[in-house]
């Protein structure tokens, strides 16, 4: 392959967006891909019950060129949903001719002498390009808990984003799931249908809401409504996006938590978990996630709401424990459809890992301190990933004088808010480009500067005592810090505004 100007790795969200702002500069630019699709994620969790939590309407491109042709089936969709997605943005936006699929990044390694990247890939092809930006996702270095005795397993096991393209049959199977994170939530709805007997192995209780799941948009006259709204609301919609702190359609009202009467209070909370979703954790009141006596009156209402839903009260305490381990929504909470009920059914069987851990795994089951053998033939992993910075440092990179720079790079890196990203990066490069810039670094101080300000603004915040992935707690020996900015997008991009506006300020350009 001849020499890039810019190599994108991962064909998600962000790296398909990257390609279309850069695109128009007329550069030699490619996305390498270790998946045989686009879509990120949306390909890797093929998993049964894998779906968005997120509304679909903010879950999507805010180019209308993209959503005029396009509407939701449902408000949360399913991972097939998302796949058909991603191939109407490449239908529209004709990416994948610039895509290697099928190529996966192994290492990045400076030439000064040549100022350009040596990029390696899997099977050892080489390829050099003067810029690349990693955009290959949060959640996408699957984490696998080295389980003794897990190689010796007779049934079948496999992690959730690791799922089998052709399914697997979970009727009438003894299946157990490791995790109650958003994976593990759905999947278990799943196979809490189907399977013989399901054992949902939970370390630590993780509060869910309601998602309540509607389908939208199906017959020819709501589309053709559907056509007007979209015309007059989406614009705005994309834009009031901008201005919340997570970049989504939810914002927290301006009032206090013990400003209102209990009973004001009490009705708000109420609204919130009648609309589902993430409302009642997002768009609650303003110190909900600073203030731990605000995020105790959250907690508490969920509880209440959540305790009446399973019928044996040792079980509920155990899912909603009265003493949670974490504040509420310092860990992502996941929307569930009926994960609470499905423990009132015969088939289903919660074990408590923090009072009785797996011991280890034998060939016909999974074995627990007590001693019991729990028989299984499916073992699902639903046990997250080395989140944020784990796709980073998955590549051997080498900067300037052979000094590793995946430290440095994990700090900040979020792919998230693909479009802003897009746009910044796509100037910066046009600004390269004018100025014949070959380099580009931060320059340490700088660095250090945003470091105490992503520190800074989450020390002030509950994320901070979060046993979470957003910190590096699920992964041992990570450090734990924020990996990602709580400020909020406004501030968020007011700061990459500056830094474009002041010539780049804080990256050493040459
Ligand atoms: P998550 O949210 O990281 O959940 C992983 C789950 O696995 C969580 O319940 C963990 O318990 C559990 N886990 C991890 N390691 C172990 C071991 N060793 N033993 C027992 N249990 C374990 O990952 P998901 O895939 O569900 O969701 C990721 C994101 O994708 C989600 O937030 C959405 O944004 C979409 P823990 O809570 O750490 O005690």
């Amino acid at each position: 392959m001849p020499n890039l100007y810019v190599l994108i790795i991962g064909a998600g969200f962000s790296g398909l967006y990257q390609l279309y702002t850069l695109r128009p500069l007329g550069l030699r630019v490619k996305i390498f891909e270790a998946a045989p699709d686009i879509g990120g994620v949306w390909y890797w969790n093929c998993y049964p019950g894998a779906r968005v939590d997120t509304g679909s309407e903010c879950y999507q491109f805010s180019l209308s060129s993209l959503w005029k042709d396009w509407n939701w089936t449902e408000m949360f969709p399913g991972q097939n949903e998302m796949q058909k997605y991603f191939h109407h943005v490449d239908e529209k936006l004709d990416l994948k001719k610039d895509i290697c699929l099928n190529t996966r990044v192994r290492s990045a390694e400076w030439q000064e002498c040549e100022k350009k990247w040596i990029i390696t890939t899997e099977d050892g092809t080489i390829v050099r390009t003067r810029f690349f930006f990693i955009c290959a996702g949060v959640n996408t270095e699957p984490l696998i808990p080295k389980f003794e005795g897990l190689d010796t397993f007779k049934g079948v096991w496999h992690h959730t984003a690791r799922w089998p393209r052709n399914g697997l049959d979970l009727i009438g199977k003894r299946v157990a799931v490791i995790g109650t994170g958003a994976s593990g939530v759905q999947v278990s709805q799943e196979a809490a249908a189907c399977a013989s007997k399901l054992t949902i192995f939970q370390r630590t209780a993780n509060p869910c809401l309601p998602m309540r799941q509607r389908k939208i948009y199906t017959c020819t006259a709501e589309l053709e409504s559907n056509k007007k709204r979209k015309e007059d609301l989406y614009p705005a919609m994309f834009r009031r996006m901008l201005q919340t702190p997570g970049g989504l359609a939810y914002t927290s009202v301006p009032q206090t938590t013990f400003s209102v009467t209990p009973e004001e209070r009490h009705l708000f909370y109420e609204q919130l978990y009648a609309q589902g979703g993430v409302g009642l954790w997002l768009c609650g009141y303003s110190d909900a996630l600073t203030d731990r006596k605000a995020n105790d009156e959250v907690y508490a209402f969920w509880r209440r709401k959540t305790l009446r839903r399973i019928k044996d009260p040792k079980v509920a305490e155990k899912l909603a424990p009265e003493h949670p381990e974490n504040a509420f929504g310092v860990k992502r909470i996941s929307l569930e459809q009926n994960f609470y009920e499905i423990f009132n059914q015969d088939n289903v069987e919660l074990v408590d890992l923090s009072e009785n851990p797996i011991e280890r795994i034998s060939e016909d089951g999974i074995i627990t301190k007590d001693g019991t053998e729990h028989l299984i033939d499916v073992l699902v992993m639903a046990t997250g990933f080395d989140s944020i910075s784990g796709s980073i440092t998955a590549i051997d990179i080498k900067g300037k004088n052979g000094v590793t720079i995946q430290e440095k790079w994990s700090q900040g890196t979020h792919t998230y808010l693909g479009e802003i990203h897009g746009e910044w990066l796509a100037n910066l490069m046009k600004y390269a480009q004018t100025k014949h810039i070959e380099r580009i670094e931060t320059c340490p101080e700088a660095e250090e500067g945003w470091r105490q300000l992503v520190f800074g603004i989450n020390a002030m915040t509950l994320f901070a005592t979060g046993k979470s992935w957003y910190n590096g707690a699920n992964i041992e020996n990570k450090p734990f810090e924020p990996l990602s900015f709580v400020g909020g997008v406004p501030l968020y991009m007011q700061k990459c505004q500056e830094v474009a506006e002041h010539n780049y300020e804080g990256f050493v350009l040459s």
